[in-house]
């Protein structure tokens, strides 16, 4: 509570100082609290004793400092999903990507440094499933003297997509490793934190937003959860889509939204129906948490609140359809930058693989085998110390530099009948070198492999634009030539459609090493996740910026 003050009295005084990047600063206690869910108590993980976590809100272009104090038994990472951190990758945040973790007892003072994004972003724990309940909104306003490029809407609504465990989270992660098999499902999905009215024993806490007719609501949307993609929607009402990952989007008007789990989106209601309350539903399969939207003002509402239609749980061309609609603003104040001259073209595929059981169990994952996942057949073993910290010491023997830019093997990626002998991938810590500046054109190819399935692609350190994607496997030759270089969007979390394939682009100008991994929890225990160490540029405001004295140490 305290330290909630301090943040007003803070932010208070940023209106002093107009139009220039300022300097905010954030306590983060990360402990163990007891929450009450679904009729039972557990301890979970969470920053200053709330789930979800606080919102961090800042200007673009303002740097933030978090101290990190790690006041719980076990070790914790915090990543701020959706910054660029430029030259500054040692408060990213990976586990053994960037930094060794914050232990118990001790801290980490993060610095966030903003550049180009505006819109919702939001910041979760990076180290083992901790994120779970470890995780929050991080707000990019306008700078002071510009606005929205649209009209500012009359409040701002978050909506935080999550899914709830009875069981601890920490156990449900060793089971799900132990066994081999695929992870214990959530037993509900939450909205802010609730799960919602389909439960009893959250019926009475359900989230309930109250409206005012006629006016236009910002929703600021993340999807939080730990292994699911979802549809969201709103009874009666029309949502437009205003922006996603902390980039605006060309104004996109929907009845439905399909959010990966990592991205954002900012939507825009209008409250311009009958007086009345409306469920706010999100689903994947059959579960269905709710919120409610509650008109203010006299009038009788009908007995029970108007429930929205969302699309089918399988509705692959639902998902696949929303994810291409999305298109840049691409105006003068927010121009893109599509790379158009490629100095490195890479082809990823993105595989479920099986493994043998090991030597005297039985595997829960198929032919009694355990699970695994790869990109280009490497499935990523993470090494015991930094990555970064590696790489600045020229230190040996940590990683490799070998990741492959095609596959191994040429096939046909998408069959429905492929050879079990493909299932085995190969191992190790390997990264792809960039040099600064190099322009990189990447192909995310889904495969049928053990079982095709859209994978949320997420980079940190860069944004990328989503310049084409397609169902089956991707011909260099034609597919190109549908490639939208006009408007594409610019987002840093792409689903990659079941047996499709997404073609990005990205300039490498942020010097450092970066994750890339599918968003999907079980799928990066399985090792679907790689790292890029982009080299120094020739000058000083192209090197990577020295490390804090208070990193974290292995
Ligand atoms: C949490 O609090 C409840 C109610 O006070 C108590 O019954 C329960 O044992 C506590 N749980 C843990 C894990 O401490
Ligand atoms: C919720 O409560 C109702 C009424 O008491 C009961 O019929 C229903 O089975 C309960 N549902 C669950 C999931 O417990
Ligand atoms: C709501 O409307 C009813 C019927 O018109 C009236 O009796 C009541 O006083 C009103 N309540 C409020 C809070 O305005
Ligand atoms: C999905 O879209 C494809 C073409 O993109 C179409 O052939 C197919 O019938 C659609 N499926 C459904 C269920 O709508
Ligand atoms: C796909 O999205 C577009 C909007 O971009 C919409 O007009 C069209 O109806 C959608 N098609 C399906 C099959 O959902
Ligand atoms: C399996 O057993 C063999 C022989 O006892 C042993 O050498 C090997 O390390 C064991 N492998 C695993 C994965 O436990
Ligand atoms: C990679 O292989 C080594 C040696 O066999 C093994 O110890 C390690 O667990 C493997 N890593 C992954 C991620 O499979
Ligand atoms: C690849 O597999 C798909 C699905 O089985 C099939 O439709 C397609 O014809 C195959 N392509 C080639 C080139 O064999
Ligand atoms: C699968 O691959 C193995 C090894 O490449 C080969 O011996 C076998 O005949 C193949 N099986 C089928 C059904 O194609
Ligand atoms: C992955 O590599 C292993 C080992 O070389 C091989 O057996 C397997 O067929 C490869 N799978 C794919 C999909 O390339
Ligand atoms: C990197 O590319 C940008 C955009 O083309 C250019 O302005 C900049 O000078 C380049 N920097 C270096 C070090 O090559
Ligand atoms: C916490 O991190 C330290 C440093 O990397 C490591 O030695 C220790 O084993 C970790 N503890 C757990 C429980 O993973
Ligand atoms: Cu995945």
């Amino acid at each position: 509570m305290h330290m909630h003050v301090l943040i007003l009295s803070l932010l208070a005084a940023l209106c002093y100082i107009p139009a220039q990047a300022a300097l905010v600063r954030y306590k983060f206690v990360v402990q163990e609290t007891n929450y009450t869910r679904l009729c039972s108590s557990k301890n979970i993980l969470t920053v200053n004793g709330r789930y979800p976590g606080p919102t961090i809100s800042a200007r673009r272009g303002d740097t933030v400092i978090v101290d990190v104090i790690n006041q719980a038994t076990q070790n914790i990472t915090i990543h701020w999903h959706g910054v660029k951190q430029p030259r500054y990758p040692w408060s990213d945040g990976p586990e053994f990507i960037t930094q060794c973790p914050i232990q118990p007892g001790s801290h980490f003072s993060q610095k966030i440094i903003l550049s180009d994004e505006e819109g919702t972003l939001w910041w979760h724990a990076h180290s083992d499933w901790s994120r779970a309940t470890v995780h929050g909104l991080l707000v990019v306003s306008p700078k002071i003297g510009t606005t929205y490029p649209f009209a500012e809407p009359h409040a701002e609504v978050p909506v935080i997509l999550g899914e709830w465990w009875k069981n601890d989270i920490q156990t449900v992660m060793e089971d799900f490793l132990r066994r081999g098999g695929d992870p214990e499902p959530s037993d509900a999905l939450t909205i802010n934190g609730q799960p919602g009215v389909r439960y009893n024993c959250s019926r009475q806490e359900t989230t309930k937003v109250k409206v005012d007719q006629g006016k236009t609501y910002m929703l600021r949307m993340v999807n939080a959860a730990m292994n699911n993609i979802m549809f969201f929607a709103i009874a009666d009402h029309q949502l437009t889509v205003v922006g996603s990952d902390g980039a605006y989007t060309k104004p996109l008007k929907t009845n439905y939204v399909a959010i990966s789990p990592g991205q954002t989106i900012d939507l825009l209601l209008e409250t311009n129906q009958p007086h009345n309350h409306y469920y706010m539903a999100a689903k994947f399969y059959n579960s269905n948490p709710a919120t409610i939207i509650k008109y203010n003002g006299n009038y009788t509402a009908s007995p029970s609140p108007l429930l929205p239609l969302l699309p089918a749980f399988n509705d692959r061309n639902a998902s696949f359809n929303f994810t291409r609609s999305l298109r840049s603003l691409a105006s003068t104040d927010h121009p893109v930058d599509v790379p158009m001259k490629i100095t490195r073209k890479l082809l990823y595929t993105l595989l479920i693989n099986t493994l043998p059981c090991g030597n005297n169990s039985v595997c829960g994952g198929p032919q009694g085998r355990r699970f695994a996942a790869s990109i280009n057949n490497i499935t990523f073993d993470t090494p015991k110390t930094s990555i970064l910290g590696a790489y600045y010491r020229g230190m040996n023997g940590v990683y490799g530099d070998d990741f492959p830019d095609n596959p191994p093997f040429i096939f046909n990626y998408t069959s429905d009948s492929l050879n079990s002998s493909v299932q085995t991938p190969m191992n190790g810590t390997e990264v792809k070198i960039l040099k600064y500046n190099d322009t990189v054109e990447l192909v995310f190819q889904g495969t049928n492999v053990v079982s095709g399935i859209d994978h949320p692609m997420h980079l940190h350190g860069h944004s990328f634009y989503v310049v084409g994607s397609g169902i089956g496997n991707f011909d260099r030759q034609r597919d190109p030539l549908n490639y939208n270089l006009v408007d594409p969007p610019l987002q840093q979390t792409i689903a990659v459609p079941q047996n499709g394939w997404t073609a990005i682009r990205f300039r490498a100008n942020n010097p450092g090493v970066w994750f890339m991994h599918c968003h999907f929890e079980r799928h990066i225990s399985w090792g679907m996740e790689m790292v890029f160490i982009v080299w120094n540029g020739k000058t000083s405001d192209a090197n990577m910026l020295p490390p804090p004295p208070d990193m974290p140490k292995c």
